[in-house]
């Protein structure tokens, strides 16, 4: 039976990374983080089945700013394959945080590396890297393994050093350790506070009359928007080549907040009509003219990721993975979440009984 080690298994990928491992036979071991309150939520229907919980999946306290927690915890596990997704991985936040979020999403990355090297661990690193390093400019897109970094906050800043530190520990000290640099990937399990989830809770939320408009930033900037499910398996898929490689993962769309908000409201039959340029830009329901859409400049962010796109025909080739959730599908998938959460019923319960 392999071991798999994931860092941010209470995030939204590590969830749905732990259900894939587990389905292939795998003990999965994480990292977990002490909190006030609990923080499982994402992984409690694993750990509390009496099959899986302490038998098959097994959490650890740790935290990557503490290198002498994961050297003990490298030691104590061995795994064979370790996942690093745990960071402050909200870019808004890491103007706001800047030295804490080079010391999880930058110098973490070194810590875990580091402590494979000296314990001399023969297991497989997992990085996960980022389209934010890409930075978004237009002229670049669609970006692939080839394209010139250049981030555009201090989260990207710190990403670009765990990118680099993997290469240079996989060229220094030969370790088998890849880059996935993944474009934007979303799910019902997506943290509130990006902006796909805030939308689609928002429409939600309207619907169920706990919320009266939703606030956004910048509705133009573009996201490459896949299916953080399908992911996964593409990094797992990095893992098990012969050699380690950095890869691209993406759909090869690109879209706007703008667009991603009127597919959402759409899903349950309202249109939006805009009104208005920049700050003063507004949502209205067409139907009756509501207000569901307005822009306050508090989210803008002091700089900004303009336009990705990813090109990811290298992963494709190498690996075979492709994405299998269409854009559409994401965000009916998210907003039947959403409806179903905050206001107890599915899209199509809602539409049935408001036809
Ligand atoms: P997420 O939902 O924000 O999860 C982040 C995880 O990191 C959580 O489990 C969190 O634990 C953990 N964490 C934060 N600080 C930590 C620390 N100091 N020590 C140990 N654990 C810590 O992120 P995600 O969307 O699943 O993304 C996974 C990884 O991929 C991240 O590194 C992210 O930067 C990167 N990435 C994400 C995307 C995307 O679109 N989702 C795209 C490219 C790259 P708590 O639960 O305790 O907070
Ligand atoms: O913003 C704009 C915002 O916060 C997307 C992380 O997983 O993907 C994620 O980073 C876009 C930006 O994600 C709001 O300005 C408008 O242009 O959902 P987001 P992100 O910044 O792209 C990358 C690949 C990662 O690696 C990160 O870890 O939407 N936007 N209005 C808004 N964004 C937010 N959050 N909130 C708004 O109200």
């Amino acid at each position: 039976m392999k071991k798999a080690l994931i860092t941010g298994i209470t995030g939204q990928d590590g969830s749905y990374l732990t259900e894939f491992l587990l389905n292939k036979g795998y003990e999965v071991h994480g990292i977990i983080r002490r909190h006030s309150i609990s923080s499982t939520e994402r992984i409690d229907h694993l750990f509390d089945n009496s099959e899986i919980g302490n038998k098959k999946l097994f959490l650890h306290y740790g935290d990557l700013t503490d290198s002498s927690n994961l050297n003990r915890l490298l030691e104590k596990i061995g795994p064979d394959e370790i996942y690093n997704l745990a960071a402050q991985s909200h870019v808004a936040v890491s103007f706001e945080v800047p030295e804490y979020t080079a010391e999880v999403t930058g110098i973490g990355t070194l810590r875990l590396l580091d402590a494979i090297k000296e314990s001399n661990l023969n297991c497989k690193f997992y990085q996960a890297s980022t389209s934010e390093l890409f930075g978004g400019l237009a002229e670049t897109a669609p970006q692939n393994e080839n394209t010139p970094f250049y981030p555009k906050s201090p989260y990207g800043v710190a990403k670009l050093y765990s990118y680099w530190i993997t290469v240079n520990y996989r060229e220094s000290y030969n370790v088998f350790a890849c880059n996935g640099i993944l474009f934007n990937h979303e799910s019902p399990r997506r943290g509130e506070s990006f902006v796909t989830r805030k939308i689609t809770m928002a429409v939600a939320s309207i619907l169920a009359g706990k919320q009266d408009k939703l606030s956004l930033g910048n509705l133009e900037a573009k996201r490459d928007w896949g299916f953080a499910g399908d992911y996964i398996k593409g990094m797992w898929l990095m893992l098990q080549q012969d050699k380690p490689y950095d890869y691209v993962l993406s759909t090869n769309e690109t879209h706007t907040v703008k667009e991603f908000v009127e597919l959402a409201f759409k899903q349950v039959d309202i249109n939006i009509e805009w009104k208005g340029v920049g700050v003063d830009e507004k949502g209205y329901d067409k139907k009756n003219g509501t207000l569901l859409v307005d822009v306050n400049p508090k989210y803008f962010r002091p700089a900004e990721v303009e336009l990705l796109h990813g090109d990811c025909s290298k992963a494709e080739k190498e690996l075979g993975w492709r994405r299998e959730t269409s854009f559409l599908q994401l965000i009916y998938m998210m907003v039947d979440s959403d409806m179903r959460e905050i206001l107890g019923v599915s899209i199509e319960e809602y539409l049935y009984k408001n036809k």
